[in-house]
């Protein structure tokens, strides 16, 4: 069956795999000749969001220019992969919203704080219990868990092409 125009928004801690899965999802598309785009955190923050920090307000409003862009995206036909760690459950409700249900997936990367925190590519963590980064979400800042996702992964124990697999299931009608 044919992909359908979707957005999959993954939420979770920095570092639980979120860029990662993203991007292989992205690949595999983009070979199989669906038209895709990535929407990350990280990225968007040099750019579209720059500016915002990481306060309840900023990201929020970081969540909502995502959202907007994702929802034009998706209607000019493009399967589009959020990548942001939206911690809190009202500010994903709101992208919901902006983007329409209809067309909405929302993806827990569950990764365990812990394994996050022991993998600290850019070592942020370390900072934050350091007290030198405030508002670090798990540390300092809260993450509200997705209470029924449409799909739930743990990059640290799920096979990664399974887990491909598992998000692209979604886009199918
Ligand atoms: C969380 C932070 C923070 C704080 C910097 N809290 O893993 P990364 O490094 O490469 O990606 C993370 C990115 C998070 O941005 P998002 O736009 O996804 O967050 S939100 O949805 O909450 O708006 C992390 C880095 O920014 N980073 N400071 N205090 N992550």
């Amino acid at each position: 069956r044919a992909h359908q125009a979707r957005v999959l928004w993954l939420t979770g801690l920095s570092g639980a795999g979120k860029s990662t899965l993203a991007v292989a999802l992205h690949q595999r598309l983009v070979n199989a000749g669906v038209g895709a785009a990535v929407l990350d955190g990280d990225a968007v923050r040099a750019g579209l969001c720059r500016g915002l920090g990481f306060s309840p307000e900023d990201r929020r409003e970081n969540i909502r220019r995502v959202a907007e862009v994702a929802k034009l995206m998706r209607e000019a036909g493009l399967v589009v992969i959020c990548a942001l760690i939206s911690p809190l459950r009202e500010d994903r409700a709101m992208a919901r919203d902006i983007i329409g249900a209809a067309h909405f997936r929302e993806v827990h990367v569950a990764t365990p704080l812990e394994v996050c925190e022991r993998r600290d590519p850019k070592g942020l963590y370390r900072n934050a219990r350091a007290h030198a980064l405030a508002q670090f979400t798990g540390v300092s800042a809260p993450y509200e868990e997705p209470q029924a996702p449409d799909l739930r992964i743990d990059a640290s124990r799920d096979d990664a092409s399974e887990a491909v697999a598992a998000l692209e299931a979604l886009l199918r009608a």
